[in-house]
């Protein structure tokens, strides 16, 4: 019997059925297998994964197809969801090459220093449905490059997905039990995260279950743990000279993927006097955004969010701000009660009492209304997370005092906070996690950096304090 299932949430569909894997000997598989993979040379490891690169461009339509039906993401972006596969590859190895790169250096009495790296063994990699391919890859190639072994649980909202990301590893020359796909939902990735034979583990998705590793995690410190977690982003707009320009930053910010991104912007930050000129066009836009099935034509700008239960917990989160003091502008809509489409929303919350700092992960854009700039940055910085901030809008002296102080792994200028470049170390400060999941960093968290202090000869600094030289 089949106990996995993943529906489309666009149709309600049946799109795979599956059963639950076995942690433990995924695991087990993996931990044999690794060495063989760290002892092939660099240059082969990489010659491989740039092979996954190319027959991920190969399948590009077929995948993107996939990733579209799964997600319900639009099929133009889940097509863009795969080119970042395959730049991350590019990205990854030449960050890894960079990173480790044989490091010499001068030691005491003639010795010569190196620094070389290491594999950890056997690395976990826990997914997110919302870049359910993306996001892992991000994780899986530089571990593999690094010369880890890596079990991989996707999401169970999107189980095809990483089955058939997998499966291109293995097409492309990843050893079958090298790289493992198992299947399953938050049991199952605790499983794994306790599973004995594991060295560590990198985590992208919320800050809760990030919180439940952590716990986990802390009987294990000889364990790395990278948490890649969610936002709670502001958008700030100040002073902005074109109006439509900042709103239309503001509804990709907060809208794409409708609302799904851990670097969607949560909080629109304006300044009290003249801020309606901005929201209404905000509004304008967003009453004009198509919200439809992903594959449909025209294409629509977003698709449904992930499921009926996600778009039940984001209408009550929503409610919840109505019945605290929030002012609805836009208000948050099912388009069908059997399936979870919701439009885009906007809402007031300036006067909404306790106002919770949660992340909204839906369409959801709440308003705040500040007299001047220090309180947009106190607003801005209100938050436990830390992740994506952007400012629209002042001038080069006002975004230096923005970037300066805001908390948060990613500050743009006139740009949306979504968006990020995969060839820039991106992840968050506080409650957003520890990890930077792109670029160098990633390798950091795949290999560890060994000293070897090297002489020719056996040498050693015991001169004093022997009581007999012999
Ligand atoms: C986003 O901007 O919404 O490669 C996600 C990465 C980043 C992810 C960005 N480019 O990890």
């Amino acid at each position: 019997m089949h106990t996995l299932i993943s529906t489309e949430p666009a149709t309600g569909a049946t799109l795979w059925t599956g059963g639950r894997g076995d942690a433990d000997a995924e695991v087990a598989r993996v931990r044999s297998a690794w060495p063989g993979w760290a002892a092939r040379p660099l240059s082969f490891r990489i010659e491989t994964l740039r092979r996954f690169g190319n027959v991920v461009r190969g399948q590009k339509e077929a995948f993107a197809d996939l990733i579209a039906r799964e997600t319900g993401k639009p099929l133009w972006e889940a097509s863009t969801e795969v080119d970042a596969v395959v730049n991350k590859v590019e990205i990854s190895i030449s960050a890894y090459s960079e990173r480790t790169a044989h490091r010499r250096l001068e030691g005491a009495m003639n010795t010569r220093l190196a620094v070389r790296h290491k594999p950890h063994g056997v690395l976990a990699v826990l997914g997110p449905y919302n870049f359910p391919a993306h996001l892992p890859n991000g994780h899986i190639v530089p571990a593999l490059i690094a010369g880890n072994g890596v079990v991989f649980k996707p999401s169970e909202k999107t189980p095809a997905t990483g089955e058939y990301l997998i499966r291109l590893l293995h097409e492309a020359g990843v050893p079958e039990d090298v790289v493992r796909c198992l299947h399953g939902g938050p049991e199952t990735g605790q499983a794994l995260a306790a599973s004995a034979g594991l060295d560590g583990l990198l985590f992208t998705g919320s800050a809760r279950a990030g919180m439940a590793l952590h716990r986990q995690f802390a009987e294990m410190p000889q364990k790395i743990l990278a948490l890649e977690l969610g936002g709670n982003n502001p958008l700030v707009i100040w002073d902005a000279p074109d109006t439509y320009a900042a709103a239309l930053i503001a509804v990709q910010s907060a809208f794409l993927s409708a609302g799904q991104r851990c670097t969607a912007a949560r909080r629109l930050i304006v300044r009290d006097q003249g801020h309606q000129e901005v929201v209404e066009q905000i509004c304008r836009i967003a009453e004009r955004l198509i919200v439809d099935h992903p594959h449909a034509n025209p294409a629509p700008f977003m698709g449904p969010v992930i499921d009926n239960q996600a778009a039940d917990q984001l209408q009550e989160a929503f409610l919840g701000l109505l019945t605290k003091g929030g002012r609805p502008i836009k208000h948050l809509e099912r388009l069908a009660d059997d399936k979870p489409f919701l439009t885009p929303a906007v809402i007031d919350v300036t006067d909404v009492r306790d106002r919770p700092d949660a992340e909204l992960f839906g369409p959801v854009l709440q308003v705040i209304r500040v007299a001047d700039f220090d309180m947009a940055l106190a607003e801005a910085n209100a938050t436990r997370f830390g992740l994506a901030a952007s400012l629209i809008g002042g001038s080069p002296e006002l975004y230096d005092r923005f970037w300066s102080n805001i908390r948060a792994g990613v500050i743009n200028w006139n740009k949306p906070t979504n968006g990020a470049p995969s060839n820039a170390p991106f992840g968050g400060v506080g409650l957003s996690g520890n990890h930077r999941p792109s670029a160098f960093y990633a390798a950091d968290y795949c290999a560890y950096p060994v000293t070897s202090s090297e002489a020719e000869q056996a040498r050693s600094s015991i001169g004093i304090g022997l009581r007999d030289p012999y």
